[in-house]
């Protein structure tokens, strides 16, 4: 008898998830999307994979999906004049993964860009890259990794900040096919919003609000307090009297411990 493809009942909601790709492994479900989009994969155009051999963070991070476990996934969205600035898309994916979540009762806040936290522990990543075919750019490509099962919590030593999965947040089992349908339409629902909507809940959902991080890069660091975010996604850092907008967007944020110093 044939077996059936795990995740079938995927239904398309809002205008994304249709066609739905689904894979037993991949590397990088982005990787994947991209050249689907390259071949002219149409809007809302959903890639997953039950395992990923060579996910990526940002700069290259390891992003880490051992299988049957976990989320990953990638979807291609083309909008008219999204232009080449991926910041609020990352927003917009936290923003999805966060609403999924608030649904099984589980309150997350979002560290600037991309982690998805529950009692500051990481629970989903968010990296969106845009695709480009030549010079032009000309679709986001909106991945999306989140911990759902035990089995997809790395061990503490492969990873910089302590990681958490849905089940143990939600304190009840968690079926990933029915968490992926509510991450699509919970994006689909924000996305028609519009970008300013869903700006608005990204930062009411900020992690460290009012607090002292610290920011770094492979350039630099910054140090101040978390004031909010710009119409564009950057982060409004409070150094003094001076309000700094942050659009570099590699940057890692770390909360400064005053009982460090
Ligand atoms: C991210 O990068 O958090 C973005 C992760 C995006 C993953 C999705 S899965 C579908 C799609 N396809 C891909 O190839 N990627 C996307 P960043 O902020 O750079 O964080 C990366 C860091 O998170 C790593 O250096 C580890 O410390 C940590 N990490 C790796 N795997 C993790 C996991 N499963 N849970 C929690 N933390 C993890």
């Amino acid at each position: 008898m044939m077996k059936e493809t795990p995740f079938a009942a995927q239904r398309p909601c809002e205008g994304l998830g249709e066609p739905f790709y689904y894979f037993a492994s991949l590397g990088s479900t982005n990787d994947t999307a991209a050249s689907l989009a390259q071949d002219g994969a149409c809007h809302g155009t959903l890639v997953f994979a039950d395992e990923q051999t060579s996910g990526r963070g940002r700069e290259k991070r390891r992003w880490i999906t051992p299988p049957g476990t976990a989320l990953a996934l990638s979807v291609i969205l083309r909008l008219p004049g999204h232009g080449v600035e991926t910041l609020p898309y990352a927003g917009l994916g936290a923003v999805a993964v966060s609403d999924a979540l608030a649904e099984l009762g589980v309150g997350a806040v979002i560290k600037w860009p991309n982690d998805v936290l529950v009692g500051n522990r990481k629970l989903s990543g968010v990296l969106a890259e845009v695709s480009w075919t030549g010079e032009q750019a000309d679709a986001i490509i909106l991945g999306i990794g989140v911990n759902v099962l035990p089995g997809a919590v790395p061990p503490p030593e492969s990873i910089r900040i302590p990681a958490t999965c849905v089940e143990w947040e939600a304190g009840h089992s968690v079926s990933r096919e029915d968490l992926l349908q509510r991450i699509v339409c919970a994006l689909g629902r924000r996305l028609n919003a519009g970008a300013s909507s869903w700006m608005q809940i990204w930062e009411q959902r900020l992690a460290f609000l009012g607090q002292e991080v610290s920011l770094k890069s492979g350039s630099g660091s910054l140090r101040g307090v978390v004031r909010g975010l710009d119409e564009r996604g950057r982060l409004l850092l409070a150094q003094g009297d001076r309000i700094t907008p942050v659009h570099v967007s590699e940057m890692r944020m770390e909360l400064v411990d005053r009982a460090e110093e």
